[in-house]
């Protein structure tokens, strides 16, 4: 019964039509209220504490505990930084709920402390907190937005400051690559683990260098990209990276790697694309592979690779990111919703990772391309998702992980990236006006960094303009794989994505005349007997 519940349940949330222009408004209305709904709720149960566990209404301090598998070394005393608050901001701002953003910043500026004896995850603490502070004293700071009523004075970028100064011991090593872990009170503890990942020290440079430009202190932007380019210095020759390595040997311990867990965050900060294409893809999927010889060691799907449409359409190539995510959307309908792991070889969930913690990077993909496109099948797309959660997630006290894909059973924990990425995300693809007049980068967090002409004139980076720089640019017709320049179709349009007319009720090409050319391969694209440009 329960998996005939489930079961019509998963058909109802996956067979909602598509939407048309006019139902964008309410569509966006349902997102601020998914919003809401988690936002509420971590505030009456959870606040000032890190996450809401939605189940049993209470709270969690789980700072301390990301990416700590084995929950080594706790606190006694932490008692939460305000996490979810913090990572709220920014899709506060681009809800224009300016009453409850003041609101967030005054408490903030009032009562947040990092002189607490906690051991923190540097690449946590750097995209969740460091980034929700910046991001939101960009946002505060900007008077058109009208957000302060009472005016602001530079109060999160003091928060910011502090918690950057506390993150600096990690990065004295013998390579200049950061701890993984840090005491915000008492610094990198002697007995520290040396072992790190590549995102874990490979995607600071975004806040570290808006902090340094913000505050006039060289030393968090200098020491993220000296970080940064000693990671690099490591690739193979194929221009591969690993996933793990030792911070004082500058050695690899993992050399198996891919787009998915333990590199995503790295791609989005440093651009790596031609040898991901050469030796990771398969047809539009991602296997794993040595980094040393390019051969295939895992062959599965992560989560988390669903960002990788999403940074494809940055880089232009937007008919491999599309024919990606059409394949990973597959993935989402099987179940409702994205197992952590997927087995491709085997075609079945992994036997542990069969959970599904509200993460954002299908969304975030599904937005992309929407902006690149502005085909109205990703509306539908993003209205899938939307209801998906919905149907699976939605509990009365806030969204609660699944712990299992296969029951639905669910999991006590409303993540914070839930706020900052997944819900932002699906608001942008419904109304997008906040971006309107202004170029913006995206964190690997989902949070917002207006690229503006003060920014960019501090003293010194180069780097910066690799960075995931998000305008509305018309996507090129170059392959990134093999750098020709793809022909035109007919009527001098630049070939993008499977774009089939709108008018056609299920958005399916006929002939291969409505497919034009591969991005990747500048080969003429065929209409599949389903339907689809491949
Ligand atoms: C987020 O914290 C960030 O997107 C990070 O880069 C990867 N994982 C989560 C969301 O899934």
């Amino acid at each position: 019964m329960m998996l005939l519940l489930l079961g019509l349940a998963l058909v109802e949330a996956l067979s909602a039509p598509i939407p048309r222009f006019e139902e964008r408004a309410a569509l966006k209305e349902d997102v601020r209220n998914m919003f809401h709904h988690a936002y509420d709720n971590y505030m009456k149960y959870a606040f000032p504490h890190d996450e809401l566990k939605p189940l049993s209404l209470s709270y969690t301090d789980s700072l301390e505990e990301l990416g700590n598998l084995k929950l080594e070394r706790l606190s006694e005393t932490y008692s939460g930084s305000a996490l979810t608050l913090v990572e709220s901001l920014s899709s506060l701002a681009v809800m224009k709920n300016s009453s409850e953003f003041e609101k967030g910043v005054l408490w903030l500026a009032e009562n947040l402390s990092f002189d607490v004896d906690v051991r923190v995850n540097v690449f946590e603490c750097n995209i969740r907190l460091l980034g929700g502070l910046i991001s939101a004293h960009f946002l505060a700071k900007d008077s058109r937005k009208q957000l302060m009523s009472n005016g602001y004075n530079d109060q999160l970028l003091m928060l910011a400051e502090d918690l950057g100064l506390r993150l600096l011991p990690a990065f004295d090593t013998p390579t200049g690559i950061p701890y993984a872990w840090i005491n915000l009170k008492t610094g990198v503890h002697p007995n520290e683990t040396t072992e790190t990942s590549t995102s874990g020290c490979g995607s600071l440079v975004l806040e570290m260098g808006a902090l340094s430009r913000l505050t006039g202190n060289p030393q968090f932007e200098n020491l993220a990209l000296r970080a940064l380019r000693k990671l690099w210095s490591m690739r193979s020759e194929l221009n591969l990276l690993g996933t793990n390595l030792d911070i004082n040997t500058g050695r690899w311990t993992e050399y198996s790697s891919g787009i998915g867990a333990g590199i995503d965050s790295f791609y989005e900060y440093l651009d790596a694309y031609r040898a991901v294409q050469q030796h990771y893809r398969y047809g539009s999927w991602y296997h794993d592979a040595d980094m040393r010889t390019g051969k295939a060691t895992y062959w599965q799907f992560t989560s988390l690779q669903a960002f990788w449409p999403g940074l494809q359409v940055l880089i232009g190539d937007i008919a491999a990111a599309n024919a990606t995510h059409r394949e990973f959307l597959r993935l989402w309908e099987m179940f409702g919703i994205f197992p952590e792991r997927y087995l491709l070889d085997a075609g079945k969930v992994h036997p542990t990772e069969r959970y599904y913690p509200l993460r954002p990077e299908l969304a975030e993909s599904t937005f992309f391309l929407y902006q690149a496109t502005k085909d109205p099948w990703y509306l539908d797309v993003g209205k899938k998702i939307m209801n998906s959660i919905n149907v699976f997630s939605r509990v009365p006290g806030g969204f609660a992980s699944v712990r299992d894909v296969m029951t639905m059973k669910l999991e006590d924990h409303q993540h914070s990236f839930f706020l900052s990425e997944t819900c932002k995300y699906l608001y942008l693809l419904f109304d997008d006006s906040f971006l309107d007049g202004e170029n913006h980068v995206f964190s690997t967090e989902g949070h917002l960094f207006p690229v503006n002409q003060s920014w960019q004139q501090q003293p010194r980076p180069k780097i910066l303009s690799r960075l995931r720089l998000f305008s509305r640019q018309k996507p090129i017709d170059t392959s990134a794989l093999t750098s020709k320049t793809c022909p035109r179709l007919s009527r001098g349009s630049v070939e993008s994505a499977c774009h089939i007319p709108d008018t056609r009720a299920d958005h399916r090409c006929v002939s291969r005349s409505d497919c034009g050319v591969d991005a990747t391969t500048c080969a003429k694209r065929s209409c599949s007997f389903a339907g689809y440009c491949s």
